[in-house]
């Protein structure tokens, strides 16, 4: 047995069973070793950050972690930026990274360069494999690092002569430490903060806001008139019909501070202390009174769920009643204003899909038109790299068969990995992708405005993507992917509804 071999045998045994890659020569025996130790499903993308994004969605999902192989330095760092948006995610990613012969190294390739360098930003977890008898054990630690809560990335350069060298031994699966517990006595704090009457506020973030977490935390606001809100951008929010219905911190900053305004207790729930994305000429970039008191249930790493029961029980917070949340009308008609879309989308929403929200400006407004849709996830971006929604379904919809993917994707962002369809094709994904083809940067229009610049003509025509329009049907269709384009939402209703009925992947240009 080769290093290759036993790498796969290890990723295996430890619950590791997909792979999406991008690989080239110093990977070539971890490719032919998936042939001769079969059980690894192995999903080509056509760019490593469709590699990495698609890890992303598939943990999120499938709640493991899959691995990604790549070629070497530059491979792992064109994925960098959704392995970033995976570690905002707390996602767990397992990267395998094929690397120069450790006796090739010393020449300076051109393809050499300092791999690890480029994992440690991103990465929990690093290791250069130096032998192929240690890969197994190596790829062992990879796996509990990826998979130590909340979700970590690890990645593991394997140089190509560890892959092909024989004396490969399989690691065994190593245990994972649970969640950790919250103590009592922090649990106690908490219950007389919220005690104290005092205007507070529960901030949930990361498996916090899964539903029977949301459940609880509501049952505890009902009981003690604290607010909920869920953090600015999340990984995964069970919501919908018979669910909590959770706003999220705003994403403008003035409007985050108004939404947070009066609280004196701000308690974090898998969350951080909310600040704006950026710093704007004269606006605060800490978004909540500064004089609440910050109080810590659990962090990241810590289960929430059960906190939140303890704080639950602790309160004696009786089962309460959701609030009324609209059912949506049905489908809108005419122009597809954002409110037009968002109760079309919330009409037609399939039972438990799968919603990829990198609806950018567009989508600002599409959560609370959603609270009453049939239930269901919404995966958001985490990192602010735009440029992961379309591998972000790819994960989503194979880390979880048999449940529609709604990708809600404005159309700049979608250019950056737009190659992800063809995965999409080639998988058979059962994704309906909108892009909401507004065919410029809208949002750097108003941040223009919001830093104070004055545009010019040079600068308008950097945030304009016409000239030419970009054509998303023909894109789509040149990679496999059927396609119509849609100008009212009439016609919208009409093809998400026919995308929703067939399998495989659908993508509607949306023009707005
Ligand atoms: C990796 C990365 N590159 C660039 C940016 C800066 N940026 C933020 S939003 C945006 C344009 C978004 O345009 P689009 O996706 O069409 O959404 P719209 O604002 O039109 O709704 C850009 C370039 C970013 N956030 N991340």
């Amino acid at each position: 047995m080769n290093g290759a071999e036993s790498l796969v045998h290890t990723l295996l045994a430890s619950g590791v069973d997909t792979c999406f890659s991008n690989p080239g020569t110093s990977e070539m025996h971890f490719v032919a070793a998936l042939d001769r130790v079969p059980g690894m499903r192995c999903v080509l993308g056509l760019f490593e950050g469709v590699v990495t994004g698609a890890a992303d969605g598939y943990y999120r999902m499938a709640e493991k972690p899959a691995a990604t192989l790549l070629h070497c330095g530059p491979g792992l760092a064109n994925g960098l930026a959704n392995l970033h948006n995976a570690r905002r995610a707390q996602s767990g990613v397992v990267n395998i990274v094929g690397d120069q012969a450790t006796y090739h190294r010393p020449y300076d390739a051109p393809l050499t360069a300092d791999t690890e360098g480029w994992a440690r930003p991103v990465s929990s977890w690093v290791r250069t494999a130096m032998r192929a008898a240690t890969v197994g054990a190596d790829a062992a630690v990879a796996v509990q690092a990826a998979r130590t809560s909340p979700g970590q990335i690890a990645t593991l350069i394997l140089p190509a002569d560890t892959a092909w060298t024989d004396g490969g031994e399989p690691g065994g699966a190593l245990p994972v430490q649970p969640a950790p517990h919250v103590a009592p006595n922090i649990v106690q704090q908490i219950a007389r903060v919220l005690r104290s009457g005092e205007p507070a506020l529960l901030l949930l973030g990361g498996t916090a806001l899964r539903a029977g977490a949301l459940s609880s935390a509501h049952r505890i606001a009902a009981a003690t008139g604290a607010r909920l809100m869920a953090a600015g951008s999340n990984a995964r929010v069970e919501r919908g019909r018979g669910r909590v219905p959770i706003d999220r911190v705003p994403y403008p900053v003035d409007q985050a501070v108004k939404a947070l305004a009066g609280i004196k207790h701000l308690i974090l729930v898998g969350a951080v202390d909310p600040v704006g994305f950026f710093a704007y000429p004269g606006k605060p970039g800490r978004l909540a009174p500064p004089d609440a008191a910050v109080h810590v249930l659990s962090r990241a790493e810590h289960d929430h769920a059960e906190a939140l029961a303890h704080l639950c029980d602790m309160l004696g917070a009786p089962a309460a009643a959701l609030p009324e949340v609209a059912r949506p009308a049905g489908p809108a008609r005419g122009a597809p204003t954002p409110e037009a879309i968002a109760q079309t989308v919330a009409a037609l929403l399939p039972e438990q899909a799968i919603v990829v929200d990198e609806a950018v400006t567009t989508g600002r407004g599409f959560f609370p038109a959603t609270h009453g849709a049939a239930p269901h996830d919404w995966l958001a971006l985490c990192g602010g790299a735009i440029g992961e929604g379309i591998p972000l379904a790819v994960g989503a919809a194979i880390g979880a068969p048999g449940r529609r993917v709604v990708a809600l994707q404005a159309d700049g962002s979608g250019m950056y990995t737009v190659q992800g369809l063809w995965t999409q094709a080639r998988e058979r994904l059962d994704v309906t992708t909108v892009v909401f083809a507004n065919r410029k940067y809208q949002i750097l229009l108003g941040e223009l405005a919001n830093v104070g610049a004055n545009p010019g003509r040079t600068a308008l025509d950097m945030l304009d993507l016409g000239n030419p329009n970009l054509d998303w049907v023909r894109l789509s269709q040149g990679m496999g992917v059927e396609a119509a384009r849609a100008e009212t939402c009439e016609q919208l209703a009409d093809l998400l509804a026919q995308s929703f009925t067939r399998k495989g992947p659908f993508v509607i240009e949306l023009v707005i």
